[in-house]
């Protein structure tokens, strides 16, 4: 018999915003880890039954279970630290899938955060996918059921707007994204650039 193997597509990753300066020390932050489909219609609940994160033993309780889309966790916090998720399937013999996520509070770059309006929150995801190696028959049927457009899709995610649709399947949407991307360095690149002149001319004024 040949082995049928099915793929489904997904997006691990975190949230965080800042609660600003008046938040308590340990809560700066408010973030979100979550799992996702790369579909911004799917509802992951349809084949996963559920998952376990394992967060950090200063959280409490620092395990969670959750047994339905969306399958995320949202906290306060202070710190970064890993965290594992075990992924449980439908109709499954198979193990549940362990994956781990950093996640990620603060922005690579040091640059001070605008003056006016909220810092932008800091978000690290990456895309993947599960393979299902001839899968049970129930587990194959929710694999392959048609999407149907669902309201625990996370298009309806209060995070929507700063998620990568990695489903966009017009090319010219991800060049869209690496044109913003090189736009934001050149910013950050001149930005830096000003810093320095400024802080060579105050030498030679000095000098
Ligand atoms: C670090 N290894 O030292 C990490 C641990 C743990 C952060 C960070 C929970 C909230 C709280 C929290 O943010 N823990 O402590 O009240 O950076």
């Amino acid at each position: 018999m040949a082995t049928e193997e099915l793929h489904k597509s997904f997006v691990l990753g975190s949230i965080s915003y800042s609660l600003g300066k008046k938040a308590e020390e340990s809560k700066s932050h408010e973030w979100t880890v979550f799992l996702r489909a790369a579909n911004p219609d799917e509802d992951l609940s349809l084949y996963i039954k559920k998952v376990h994160f394992v967060l950090h033993p200063t959280l409490q309780p620092p395990t969670r279970m959750i047994e339905s889309a969306p399958f995320e966790v949202t906290e306060q916090g202070w710190g970064e630290f890993e965290i594992s998720l075990q992924i449980f399937f439908h109709d499954s013999r198979d193990k549940p899938i362990e994956l781990s996520h950093m996640l990620k509070l603060y922005p690579d770059n040091d640059l001070p955060p605008p003056a006016h309006g909220v810092p932008k929150p800091v978000v690290a995801e990456r895309y993947d996918e599960f393979v299902f190696n001839s899968p049970s028959d129930g587990l194959r049927q929710r694999l392959t059921a048609e999407i149907v457009p669902s309201p625990k899709g996370w298009r309806h995610s209060a995070h929507a707007k700063y998620f990568t649709d990695y489903d966009g399947d017009a090319p010219q949407d991800s060049l869209q994204q690496i044109y913003q991307v090189i736009t934001a360095q050149l910013q950050e690149a001149s930005k830096r650039r000003r810093i320095v002149e400024d802080e060579n001319a105050n030498l030679a004024a000095k000098g």
